[in-house]
């Protein structure tokens, strides 16, 4: 404010500019970000013992997003405790890419907790590694893997990440 007064006294002709930026920041602001739309782009079926791109692109109101963050986390199917947390990095165009190896033939799920511009959303998707022996492979606890308490146990970095999931559940059952 010191600094908009010192200007204003000491260059008037400058005026008219900054006034004009205030009134534009001004008006962006009351705008409520849109859930993001998140499509995993990693295979449904992939070999073990390779190196596999877990990937999504983020959308939001028909637009890339660049600035989201995205974790992956990868668990074998039954076993969310023992789930994986991968950082995304963006690659370009809104896609973010982490990379991983399946060491063992089994039916695997990932989700991609998104966050752009304060807004969540994790879509969910299984992954068939190899070809697991289907009468030995774990079901998937949907209970355990659902609760809310978890994630926000497993990504909840700062203090923000809380309300937002709170919305978890409800942005989820919307997209389906
Ligand atoms: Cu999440």
């Amino acid at each position: 404010m010191k600094k908009w007064l010192l200007a204003l006294v000491a260059v008037p002709a400058l005026l008219v500019g900054c006034g004009d930026k205030k009134e534009s920041a001004d008006l962006k602001e009351p705008e409520m970000p849109q859930i993001p739309e998140v499509e995993i782009l990693t295979p449904k079926e992939v070999a073990i013992n390779e190196t596999i791109e877990l990937a999504a692109h983020v959308e939001q109101g028909g637009e890339n997003v660049d600035d989201a963050i995205v974790q992956f986390e990868v668990w074998e199917s039954g076993k969310r405790d023992e789930s994986k947390m991968m950082d995304g990095k963006l690659e370009k165009d809104g896609v973010y890419k982490a990379t991983t190896t399946f060491d063992h033939d089994g039916v695997y799920y990932m989700f991609a907790h998104t966050t752009a511009n304060g807004v969540h959303n994790m879509p969910k998707q299984q992954i068939t590694a190899g070809k697991p022996d289907m009468t030995k492979v774990l079901p998937e606890d949907e209970k355990a893997s659902n609760s809310m308490d978890d994630n926000m146990m497993n990504h909840g970095n700062d203090t923000s990440d809380d309300a937002e999931h709170g919305d978890h559940e409800k942005n989820e059952e919307n997209h389906h």
